[in-house]
C-alpha cells in the first residue's frame, strides 16, 4: 500500500519539480492530485508518463489524503494549509510561513531527520529556504567533527528562486541588450539583472540585512544548532538555475582540509569535486537536474585559528525546494506513517 499525495501549486517551477521528483524517486503512491489556483485549473502537468489535469485548490477536500506538498506563496499557504492539516493530511510546506514556528519542525533529512516526528502538533512540516538547505547539508558533518562557531556566507543565487517572471526577465533583458530599441527595463528586480549582479534578495529589515540573509541565520540555528553564529550576504546573479555559495567556517577545534574533504565525501547528499586545477570544481550550470549538493574549493583559512573555506553549489529548485520536500515525505513515511 502506498500514499495518497496532493501537490498544491503544481503549475509553478517548484510544483512541477515535485511531480518529477516523486516519479524519479518512485515514491510509493496510490493516488495523486495536482492542485492550482482557479486561473490555472485544467492545466496539464506531467507525472512520469501520465498527464494530470490540475484541480481547484479552493474546493478540494483533503479528507482521506495522506500528504500535501505545498508550493504556493505564504498568502495561499496561510489560507489552505490549515484546512488540509485539519482534514488529517500532513502538509509539507515550501513557503516561509511556518518555518520559525516552534510547533512546526523545519527539516533537512540529511541533517535533522528525527525532527519530522514533531509534525503532529500542527500536522505541518516546513521546508527551508533554498540557500539554507544546501548550506546546512555541508555544515552538519563538519559541525559534528569540529563544532562550528561562526559562518560567513556570500551567496550567488539564480533567478529561478524568484519564479517564472524572473526567468523571463533575465532571458528578455539578455536578448534585448544585443538589439537596439529592444532593451527591457527591470520589473521583477529593482535593477537590471542581465550582465549584472544585485546584492538584494527579499525585503530589507531594520538591521540592514535583507530577509533572505536573516532566513539563513535563523534557519541554520533551528536546523543544525542554535549556538552557530551566521552572517550572510545574499546576491542575485544572472544564472537561470543553481545557487552557489562561498562559505567561510570558523571551528572550535582544528579541522585539516584533507580530513574535511574526506568527511564531506562520506556525508549524505554531498558530492565532492575538488581538484586544484582548471575546471576542477562545480559551477551552477553543471548541477541543474541533480539531487546532490556539490562541494569544491575546500581549503584552510589561515587568517584564523581553525578556519576553512569552501564552495557549495546545488539546484535550488531541487535540493533547495522540491527534492527536500519529497525527502521529508520519504522520511515521514519511514519513521511515522509506515505505508508503502
Ligand atoms: C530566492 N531563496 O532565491 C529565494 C527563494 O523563502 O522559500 C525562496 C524563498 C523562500 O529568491
Amino acid at each position: 500500500m502506498g500514499y495518497k499525495v496532493v501537490v498544491v501549486g503544481a503549475t509553478g517551477n517548484v510544483g512541477r519539480e515535485m511531480l518529477n521528483i516523486l516519479d524519479e524517486r518512485q515514491f510509493p503512491i496510490d493516488a495523486i492530485e495536482a492542485l492550482a489556483s482557479r486561473k490555472s485549473i485544467g492545466t496539464e502537468c506531467s507525472f512520469g508518463d501520465k498527464t494530470l489535469k490540475t484541480k481547484d485548490l479552493d474546493t478540494f477536500d483533503f479528507t482521506g489524503w495522506d500528504i500535501a506538498l505545498f508550493a504556493v506563496g505564504s498568502e495561499a499557504t496561510k489560507k489552505y494549509a490549515p484546512i488540509a492539516a485539519k482534514a488529517g493530511c500532513v502538509v509539507i510546506d515550501n513557503s516561509s510561513l511556518y518555518r520559525y514556528d516552534a510547533d512546526v519542525p523545519l527539516v533537512v533529512p540529511e541533517v535533522n531527520p528525527e525532527a519530522v516526528e514533531g509534525y503532529a502538533k500542527k500536522n505541518i512540516i516546513a521546508n527551508p529556504n533554498c540557500s539554507t538547505a544546501q548550506m546546512v547539508v555541508a555544515l552538519k558533518p563538519l559541525h559534528d567533527r569540529a563544532k562550528i562557531k561562526r559562518v560567513v556566507v556570500s551567496t550567488y543565487q539564480s533567478v529561478s528562486g524568484s519564479g517564472k517572471e524572473a526567468i523571463d526577465e533575465l532571458w528578455k533583458q539578455t536578448k534585448g541588450i544585443y538589439v537596439p530599441g529592444q532593451e527591457v527595463a527591470p520589473e521583477v528586480y529593482p535593477k537590471q539583472i542581465a550582465f549584472n549582479v544585485i546584492p538584494h534578495i527579499d525585503v530589507f529589515m531594520d538591521s540592514g540585512d535583507t530577509k533572505e540573509e536573516w532566513k539563513m541565520v535563523a534557519e541554520t540555528k533551528k536546523i543544525v544548532d542554535p549556538s552557530i553564529k551566521v552572517t550572510a550576504t545574499c546576491v542575485r546573479v544572472p544564472v537561470f538555475v543553481g545557487h552557489s555559495e562561498s562559505i567561510n567556517i570558523e571551528f572550535e577545534d582544528f579541522l585539516d582540509e584533507d580530513e574535511a574533504r574526506d568527511i564531506l565525501r562520506e556525508a549524505p547528499g554531498i558530492m565532492v569535486v575538488d581538484k586544484r586545477e582548471d575546471g576542477g570544481y562545480v559551477t551552477p550550470i553543471e548541477c541543474v537536474g541533480d539531487f546532490a549538493t556539490f562541494i569544491s574549493r575546500i581549503r584552510q583559512d589561515v587568517t584564523i585559528e581553525n578556519g576553512l573555506n569552501l564552495w557549495c553549489v546545488s539546484d535550488n529548485l531541487r535540493k533547495g525546494a522540491a527534492l527536500n520536500a519529497v525527502q521529508i515525505a520519504e522520511t515521514l513515511g519511514k519513521r511515522v506513517l509506515k505505508k508503502g
